[in-house]
């Protein structure tokens, strides 16, 4: 059994178990950084970039800027069920239940910053969007493609 599953394997247990991925995003476990901006200084209702594409079975270290004067309310809950959720950064304290919170919805204040560590499992497009009623309905969102390529 190579790595990836192994750490798919034990992870899937834990999630049978009712257990949290026993995920470590260490050095033995290489993430990617992404950052993506929330809004604009000028408070235009955008995500940027508006579009990513991420392998499955990598880790990702989504990092959520909100560079504007509004609060944001990040959300990607198809991308969450479809995924593993290793650790969720409101700022610096740890959320509780971060596939939930990402699910529902997690508030992110004027120059405040999130960090969603997380690995896309299953293949597809995904919004990851703001949950505020008038920014959803004003289309702040990205498109998140998952691929599973052979690397
Ligand atoms: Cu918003």
């Amino acid at each position: 059994m190579n790595t990836p599953s192994k750490f798919l394997a034990a992870a899937v247990c834990g999630l049978l178990l009712g257990l949290p991925a026993a995920a470590q995003a260490d050095d033995n476990w290489p993430t990617t950084d992404i950052f993506i901006h929330f809004g604009t200084q000028d408070n235009k209702l955008t995500v940027s970039p508006p579009e990513l594409t991420l392998q499955a079975g990598e880790i990702y270290r989504i990092v959520v800027i909100n560079p504007s004067t509004k609060s944001h309310v990040v959300a990607a809950p198809e991308l969450a069920a479809t995924g593993l959720t290793v650790d969720l950064l409101k700022g610096t304290p740890k959320v509780d239940y971060p596939t939930a919170a990402i699910s529902a919805g997690i508030s992110v204040r004027p120059g405040q910053m999130m960090e969603w560590t997380f690995m896309p499992i299953q293949e597809g497009r995904y919004k990851l969007g703001c949950n505020q009623l008038f920014h959803k309905v004003a289309g702040m969102h990205a498109m998140i493609e998952v691929v599973d390529e052979v690397l």
